[in-house]
């Protein structure tokens, strides 16, 4: 029987699990997302990048192993308490399962910062709730509040705000010292393997502002203010694949599809939007930050359950003096103005457009 003193181990149980897990899976594979309930898919890739697909058919045991562990009583009262964090953005790695109805996300000083001035703006009941600081194995995690925690199998979508997603800071920064990053011309060859010049072809490499522009060209950010970073739907499935989306239209289709063309929902999130616009604009943290990388996350359910928060606060940079942002006004370098006002009316009119479309089908 389990002692009172010993429920803290539970991190670790699920620390040692995951280890397990992650020594009898493949690297990579999903398999543990699986027990998550996240994803189920049938096949995945061989190992060393080999072009034979592998499937889970051909190891009896292994599924074996999956069905007994996922119908464990240990598997089946976490998922029923502490339903696992979803990351469809943001840095691998950096999230963690906190207190019930919590989750840890690795300290960054200057979120916490924003974190700790939000608790106390009228943007509050717009952003996941600060709990302090949590110490694990040795990092420090800022504890917040689980905002799928009451919702049943949602769907959620990241909408990454702004024309821009670097500070005016870190362009300053490269010009002085330009630092070349592989990663990023990987990153930018797989989207198009024409979009580096010829110089950053022979270095294999770009610095990351160059990076983060081309991003934001190719995606809607630049032209309309935001961009969707990820959506995971109610069936589990999930994608991130919108780094080229750009037009209003195709926009359009992808929002009619996150709400599966259900009119309340659509109706529910224009409310929603409007009123995280209206605090926005009263809110003397938004008027007094360079709001940049930061998103909205959209929640909804089956049973109609809607939420947006704002949230990523790790690029909100406090301005010096009094000086502060309309979030609407072009940006020009040195005005450092995000446009995530501008961007935040066109999600506001592609969902009006939405809902507008779904009321005409329905009469
Ligand atoms: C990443 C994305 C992140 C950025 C990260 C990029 O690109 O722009 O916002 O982190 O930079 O690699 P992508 O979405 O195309 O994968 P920051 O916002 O923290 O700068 P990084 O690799 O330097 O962390």
């Amino acid at each position: 029987m389990f002692k009172a003193a010993s429920i803290p181990n539970l991190d670790r149980l699920w620390e040692v699990f995951l280890e397990v897990m992650a020594s009898i899976g493949c690297k990579d594979c999903l398999c543990l997302k699986n027990f998550l309930g996240l994803r189920l898919p049938r096949i995945h890739a061989a190992p060393n990048n080999s072009e034979e697909p592998m499937t889970y058919a051909k190891t009896s045991s292994w599924r074996k192993i999956r069905s007994f562990i996922l119908w464990s009583p240990f598997i089946q009262v976490f998922k029923k308490h502490r339903y696992p964090w979803i990351q469809l953005a943001g840095h691998q790695g950096n999230f963690h399962a906190g207190e019930a109805g919590s989750v840890l996300k690795k300290l960054d000083a200057r979120e916490q910062k924003c974190f700790q001035r939000l608790m106390t703006d009228s943007l509050k009941d717009f952003v996941p709730e600060y709990r302090g600081n949590v110490e694990k194995n040795g990092e420090t995690y800022i504890q917040l509040q689980d905002l799928l925690a009451s919702f049943t199998q949602p769907c959620v979508m990241d909408v990454k705000m702004g024309v821009r997603t670097y500070l005016e800071a870190e362009l300053e920064k490269a010009r002085k010292s330009p630092t070349l990053r592989k990663d990023m011309y990987q990153k930018m060859i797989e989207v198009d393997s024409n979009a580096p010049t010829k110089e950053e072809h022979q270095q294999k490499a770009v610095t990351k502002p160059r990076y983060m522009q081309w991003r934001d060209e190719m995606s809607s950010s630049t032209e309309l203010g935001f961009r969707v970073e990820g959506i995971k739907k109610t069936d589990g499935s999930s994608t991130k694949d919108f780094k080229k989306t750009k037009s209003r239209e195709n926009i359009v289709d992808i929002i009619s599809s996150f709400v599966a063309s259900n009119e309340a929902i659509a109706a529910k999130y224009i409310k929603k939007l409007k009123e995280i616009m209206a605090a926005q604009e009263s809110s003397s943290f938004f008027r007094s930050h360079e709001v940049v990388g930061s998103s909205l996350l959209f929640v909804h359910d089956a049973e109609e359950n809607v939420g947006v928060w704002m949230i990523d606060f790790g690029k909100t940079e406090s301005l010096p003096g009094d000086k502060t942002l309309d979030h609407r006004s072009q940006w020009q370098e040195g005005n450092r103005e995000d446009g995530y006002l501008f961007g935040l009316d066109n999600v506001i009119s592609i969902f009006e457009e939405v809902h507008t479309g779904l009321s005409s089908s329905s009469v």
